[in-house]
């Protein structure tokens, strides 16, 4: 029931699919980097989210502010009106969602409207007011690694040993999620590939996904279409990284480094490929 690295382990408020899930992202955004503008209308976003359900995607995660490096904030109505209507639209069809927020109002309506995990990418940090929503809500809470906004994530990204650093400001965040009242069964960790991290930190966080697994809670890993990926795909060092959306190959990758490494969940644009990595995944645990 493991990968390589140690226990998927369950959530509780969740399913468990016994092989690490597929998350496939929405984003109902005009800017984000990776697939912004085109899904930027409620029902072209509820038919996305039900075409990565068709293509095997187990959840979908829901987000209307983009977090790219160096994007600036989208105001709370604007973001509640881009988020909610899909999120009620897709969980009306039976569709298991999460909602990515770092506003609590936002997840509120989000969960009034549905969702049923509140995916939040500055782990509580960014709204005073988030901790207490969820706990109120008591579902299921994803703590990602954060340090600061996108508009300043760059100047942030200083490490002297990132695994040690990430696992370790987790683990204090984990507490402070705890102590505000959300269950500890219901929490998710995430390294947060990109965030306040360059290339070289995103490698040695997926090169050492298992340590994560020392904080005893399943693992989110969203390496899809990011940037390290790109530097790892361009032709030398110098060189231009191919654009975000040639880089589906290489996120099903680590989405089958992650499987293997016993993720509970990879967050992905394109779910087809990882859906099959997920599975080769699980079939190769099954033949150990
Ligand atoms: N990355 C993005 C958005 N949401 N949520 C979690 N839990 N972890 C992440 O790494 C994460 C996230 C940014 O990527 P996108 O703009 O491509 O969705």
């Amino acid at each position: 029931m493991h990968g390589a690295g140690g226990a998927r382990g369950r959530v509780e408020g969740l399913p468990d699919w016994d092989r690490c899930a597929v998350m496939g992202v929405v984003n109902v955004t005009p800017d984000s980097f990776s697939d912004g503008g085109r899904w930027f209308d409620t029902a072209a976003a509820v038919k996305r989210g039900l075409e990565l359900v068709a293509q095997g995607a187990d959840l979908v995660d829901v987000g209307g502010e983009s977090t790219r490096p160096g994007a600036s904030r989208v105001d709370a109505d604007e973001e509640l009106r881009r988020v909610v209507p899909v999120v009620r639209g897709l969980a009306s069809e039976g569709v298991t969602v999460s909602v990515d927020t770092m506003r609590a109002a936002v997840a509120e309506q989000a969960v009034a409207a549905g969702a049923v995990l509140v995916n939040d990418v500055s782990g509580g940090l960014a709204d005073p007011g988030m901790i207490p929503a969820v706990a109120a809500a008591d579902v299921p809470f994803v703590v990602m690694h954060w340090r600061g906004f996108s508009a300043d994530m760059n100047s942030l990204a200083v490490y002297d040993d990132v695994v040690a650093e990430v696992t370790a400001e987790l683990r204090a965040r984990m507490d402070a999620v705890i102590d505000g009242g959300i269950a500890p069964e219901r929490l998710l960790v995430d390294p947060g590939l990109g965030f306040a991290k360059h290339a070289e930190h995103d490698l040695a966080l997926v090169a050492h996904l298992a340590e994560l697994h020392a904080l005893g809670r399943p693992l989110l890993v969203a390496a899809s279409r990011k940037r390290f990926l790109g530097r790892v795909l361009a032709a030398g060092p110098a060189a231009a990284p191919p654009p975000a959306r040639e880089r589906d190959a290489a996120t099903a990758a680590v989405s089958a480094i992650a499987a293997h490494e016993g993720a509970w969940a990879v967050r992905v644009h394109e779910v087809r490929a990882t859906a099959d990595a997920v599975r080769v995944a699980r079939a190769v645990e099954g033949a150990r």
